[in-house]
């Protein structure tokens, strides 16, 4: 396991990386015995120092939550990230190019929780009670790693290429969707260029939170009431240039969109 300067070292190499907009190698190349633990050790570090200069964390993410991009990466886990501040951005707002390095966007589904959500033991049950609402939301991922290669140790380090998010359209109860079969379109520039439904996460949107929420209880973490969680990516992510408008068109819940300047 690494020790705390190295920890710290690494933290403050991706952190740059993200806050500078440019591009390293994967962290295992210099440490490829680097363990899940110490991974997640420099995703909290990289938290510590935004929380230190006044950044909010207003919200979790699940990623890699669909069996197509599990398959493809050879895990059988989920991996979990923060959303800082900063992230977000107005439904229909615009994003600078400038200020990242290579963004992909992803659709997903948005729950806001009205009560705690605590492992072990957490299943779909328990996340459709605890849920306040749903929406549709962009994530903008934008890994820090050169070319998008790395392994999953490196991308839990780097916050699992978290980097912008846009929530939006309607607001819809859960009790009133099967979220298995919720469609969605996402358009880039007014063509559709991928399609799918909720099932696609992990068979069931709510067992993304479900494993979040088991995961942090070994921590002796919760997902608290009033959290925002991306549930992760419906489809594959989509690249996008300066110039793109995507728009998120999701089944009775409207739409939400983002442009690229
Ligand atoms: O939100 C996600 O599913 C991203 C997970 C990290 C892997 C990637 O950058 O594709
Ligand atoms: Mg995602």
């Amino acid at each position: 396991s690494l020790d705390i300067a190295t920890v710290e070292a690494l933290a403050e190499r991706l952190e740059d990386c993200e806050l500078q907009a440019r591009d390293t190698l994967k962290i295992t190349d210099d440490y490829p015995e680097l363990g899940w633990e110490d991974a997640y050790a420099i995703q909290d570090e990289i938290r510590r120092r935004k929380i230190d200069r006044g950044v909010r964390i207003v919200g979790l993410k699940a990623g890699l939550t669909s069996h197509a991009k599990m398959r493809q990466m050879g895990v059988n886990t989920p991996v979990f990230g923060f959303l800082a501040d900063y992230f977000s951005v107005p439904e229909g707002g615009g994003i600078a190019m400038r200020e990242l390095i290579h963004p992909k966007v992803e659709p997903e589904i948005a729950f806001v929780t009205k009560a705690a959500l605590r492992g072990p033991g957490c299943h779909i049950g328990a996340v459709l009670a605890a849920t306040d609402f749903i929406m549709p939301a962009l994530e903008i991922i934008d890994s820090r790693y050169r070319d998008f290669k790395f392994d999953l140790k490196s991308v839990v380090a780097d916050n699992c290429s978290s980097s912008r998010f846009v929530v939006g359209g309607r607001i819809g109860a859960p009790a009133r969707f099967d979220l298995r079969t919720l469609g969605v379109v996402l358009e880039k520039n007014g063509t559709p260029v991928a399609f799918g439904a909720g099932a696609a996460v992990l068979g069931h949107p709510a067992q993304a939170l479900a494993m979040l929420a088991n995961e942090l209880g070994k921590r002796g973490e919760e997902i608290p009431a009033g959290t925002l969680v991306l549930s992760g990516g419906i489809t594959e992510a989509v690249s996008v240039q300066a110039g793109d408008n995507l728009t998120l068109r999701m089944q009775s819940l409207g739409s939400v969109s983002v442009r690229f300047y």
